[in-house]
């Protein structure tokens, strides 16, 4: 039996590589390999190579283990862990030259529903910002040796980050829906990297967060890390586009923006 902090360093050991790897491709010029559900929506070079390399160190450190990547599609393991990656999250970010992109490996157990499954380990590590959150199941969120803690109270407003996908079809709802959660709000922030966005809730830098239409992928480690910083997480049903609701935040923000998000 693994320890969910034997994983964790395995996902770190593995996200360092990968970042060094997304970083090289960088700086060398970034293309642009495809587009997915919309034209604005791209996958490059970088993420399928990146992906390949993290899905090849896992596969020869952990051969019983299945996979669930952005990339490269998934494959059922005998050993009942599911490593769920997202190579670069914040590909838009990286194809513009932005720093706000991280490579995202969290280890889960059970279903591969991010509504079901149980996170044992994740990593999120933005080589560009220099950041590396890591996290296991029952032994805290971490940053640079920092123990993360989400923030409890927001005197002057939370400050919320919030995405939109890349549907124009779903703007003018979450566009409705922000204006709902203005009155609760500092600030919003647009990241564009979830994986960021959920950790900079546990390391309280946001208050809260939301977003439809997130993938397993995108939440799989930052989730853990606001669960292990001490906040909320949810994973609401599916809206009439097929997108599910991610929020997290300190329990009274989760309250308040669940009440404003879903009447
Ligand atoms: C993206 C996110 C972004 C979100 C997009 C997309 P990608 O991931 O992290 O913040 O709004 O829907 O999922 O495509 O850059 O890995």
């Amino acid at each position: 039996m693994t320890s969910p902090l034997e994983l964790q360093d395995l996902a770190l050991e593995i996200a360092k590589e990968a970042g060094e790897l997304a970083q090289r491709r960088r700086r060398e010029g970034v293309s642009i390999a495809a587009s997915k559900s919309t034209i604005a929506d791209i996958v490059t070079e970088a993420d399928r190579e990146v992906e390949a390399l993290i899905r090849g160190r896992l596969a020869e450190a952990r051969p019983d283990d299945g996979f669930l990547g952005e990339e490269s599609g998934d494959a059922d393991g005998t050993s009942g862990i599911t490593w769920v990656v997202d190579p670069i999250d914040g590909t838009v970010n990286y194809a513009f030259g932005m720093p706000s992109y991280a490579v995202s490996i969290a280890a889960v157990e059970g279903s591969r529903d991010p509504g079901e499954w149980r996170a044992l380990a994740g990593v999120v590590h933005a080589p560009a910002l220099g950041d590396t959150f890591h996290a296991a199941s029952g032994e805290g969120a971490w940053l640079a040796g920092e123990r993360l803690r989400v923030t409890e109270e927001a005197p002057a407003g939370a400050l919320v980050a919030t995405g939109l996908g890349y549907d124009k079809a779903t703007h003018a709802g979450d566009l409705d829906t922000l204006a709902r959660v203005m009155p609760l709000a500092r600030d919003i922030r647009r990241i564009g990297a979830a994986s960021l966005d959920l950790s900079f809730v546990a390391a309280g830098r946001l208050d809260g967060y939301f977003e439809r239409g997130l993938k397993p992928w995108d939440v799989a480690a930052g989730r853990l890390l606001v669960d292990e910083a001490g906040g909320r997480t949810g994973w609401f049903a599916p809206d009439e586009y097929g997108r599910s609701l991610t929020i997290v935040a300190g329990s009274a923000l989760f309250e308040e923006l669940r009440a404003r998000i879903l009447g």
